[in-house]
């Protein structure tokens, strides 16, 4: 899959800001949101367009309205909520499903503890959303899940990447465009991306 850095100053003015440790949570949490929706604008822009016919008070005429599948969105439990609101306000029509993993502590594998996804998933351009890409084992694990409910190329926009998470999901779903606001330098030994901004899980939660 094509890896898509998707540079806007105002969305890197924003990752500054959730990068710095005295950013605190509502903020934090504010900027994720503002910082998806400009994503979200960004991926969106090579979206279909198809003509209807409109009667405007003077006129009928063509225009053009957005063609094709309609979008589910898969935030992964839980800090890919932080980047749900900001989506659908763009994208409201948007359909949206769950997926929970955690790590098994001793297998260090991802273990799926909740799934609901929207029907149709085959019908349907496929988004699984998580803030951070770092052993890329728990999006490969998200994505193989959607993939086994019918998605067909479904896409994954996080915020902050590392080369070893975007190895890991080449390998494991070539089909898979990848779309991140930042590519950062590498993972440490307890696993977080460097320089990176924190567990983006606790920042949002605590
Ligand atoms: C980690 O992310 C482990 O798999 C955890 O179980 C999971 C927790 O993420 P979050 O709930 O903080 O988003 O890689
Ligand atoms: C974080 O850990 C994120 O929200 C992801 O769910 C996960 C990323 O880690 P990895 O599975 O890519 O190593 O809590």
């Amino acid at each position: 899959g094509t890896i898509h850095v998707m540079e806007h100053p105002l969305i890197e003015h924003k990752l500054t800001l959730m990068r710095d440790k005295r950013t605190g949570t509502k903020e934090f949490r504010a900027l994720l949101q503002e910082v998806a929706m400009l994503m979200a604008y960004e991926l969106t822009r090579s979206l279909p367009l198809a003509e209807v016919t409109i009667e405007t008070p003077v006129t009928n005429a063509q225009f053009r309205v957005i063609a094709g599948k309609t979008l589910a969105l898969v935030p992964v439990l839980r800090a890919g909520l932080g980047m749900l609101d900001g989506i659908l306000n763009l994208i409201p029509a948007a359909k949206v499903g769950h997926v929970g993993l955690y790590r098994d502590h001793d297998t260090l594998q991802p273990v799926e503890y909740y799934c609901k996804l929207p029907s149709n998933l085959q019908e349907r351009d496929v988004i699984v959303v998580d803030p951070m890409l770092a052993t890329g084992g728990s999006a490969s694990a998200a994505l193989t899940v959607v993939k086994r409910h019918g998605a067909v190329h479904p896409k994954l926009m996080v915020l902050v990447a590392v080369p070893e998470g975007i190895k890991k999901i080449q390998t494991d779903h070539p089909d898979v465009d990848i779309y991140t606001a930042a590519i950062d330098e590498g993972l440490n030994e307890k696993g977080y991306i460097v320089p990176g901004l924190g567990d983006a899980g606790d920042r949002l939660y605590g």
